[in-house]
């Protein structure tokens, strides 16, 4: 049995790759596969599982000795415990190429688009394999949420035919559609300061040290006004309890594609030159972790 997993803190696309790539599996290559997932589903991933009628995967535990498929990651910063005992036979992915290493041969599609389930859903049309309607509503929930409905510079054509194409096949209208699932994105009522820094955390490796990268999307900066002491001070925290040299966290308002980033730790001094207010930078026309904030976070950490 293969399991089917995405990264840490998961999104809404690692869950939703992870349940359509082991459908996939099933019917394009006649392997058993279950998708799995490495913690609860956010309230977005929620409103998109409901829409096609489809439960959340179950927690992964350690995968040592297991046979693994990978889906939206490829860093071993992100994997499930065990992951260097494991297997991998295949990735689904659209980030930069990590650290995995594999024994055997693999098959990995790695295309730079906007979402894991693009490639998927090309994947479903290169083999003749009919998508269902609640395939469709994954992918689709999955490509609105991960392009920020198409504002994202990840954002490919790729993206947007698949998109178009799915939606017709969930019988859904796109921007009816669209327009719903970023509000449920950005609605932060009731999350702790600790849930908003976890949301969409990602650690990376950088000059044999670690630092954490997270995000929250919002529709207006007055959301996070009267939290950005607690963020601060959760961030804080973070950096003494895991060792980190920088904890930051990108507070995107899709509205105005503009991030503000909050950052602490050892390394702040690096960024002081570019700092708004301490700990504090902004960067505008910035929404994307992957294509612009971290490219440019390494190079001017490095500097
Ligand atoms: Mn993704």
């Amino acid at each position: 049995m293969i399991k089917v997993v995405g990264h840490t803190n998961p999104d809404t696309d690692s869950i939703c790759s992870a349940l359509v790539a082991a459908e996939w599996l099933k019917a394009a290559r006649d392997m058993e596969a279950v998708a799995m997932a490495q913690g609860e589903v956010t309230s977005e991933t929620a409103f998109i599982l409901k829409e096609a009628g489809v439960e959340a995967p179950a927690i992964v535990g350690n995968v040592a000795g297991e046979k693994v498929w990978l889906v939206d990651f490829t860093d071993l910063s992100q994997a499930p415990e065990g992951l260097s005992e494991a297997e991998i036979v295949g990735i689904v992915d659209h980030h930069r190429l990590g650290d995995i290493t594999t024994v055997n041969p693999l098959e990995a599609w790695i295309w730079p688009v906007g979402c894991s389930c693009t490639i998927l859903f090309n994947l479903f049309r290169m083999e003749n394999i009919e998508i269902t309607r609640p395939q469709a509503v994954l992918m689709l929930g999955a490509i609105v949420s991960d392009t920020v409905a198409f504002r994202s510079p990840t954002c490919t054509d790729k993206d947007r035919t698949a998109a178009k194409a799915l939606a017709e096949i969930a019988g859904l209208d796109l921007c009816e559609f669209a327009d719903q699932l970023l509000r449920v994105k950005t609605n932060l009522d009731g999350l702790s300061v600790t849930s908003l820094v976890d949301r969409d955390l990602k650690k990376y490796p950088f000059e044999e040290e670690s630092l954490v990268v997270g995000q929250i999307e919002i529709a207006s900066f007055e959301q996070v006004e009267d939290k950005i002491d607690e963020l601060q001070a959760e961030l804080t925290k973070r950096c003494a309890e895991d060792g980190l040299k920088l904890a930051a966290l990108m507070v995107t308002n899709i509205s105005t594609s503009t991030t503000r980033l909050l950052y602490q730790g050892e390394w702040s001094e690096r960024l002081a030159e570019h700092a708004q207010a301490a700990g504090v930078l902004v960067m505008e026309d910035t929404m994307s972790r992957k294509k612009q904030a971290w490219p440019w976070l390494q190079t001017v950490l490095a500097s």
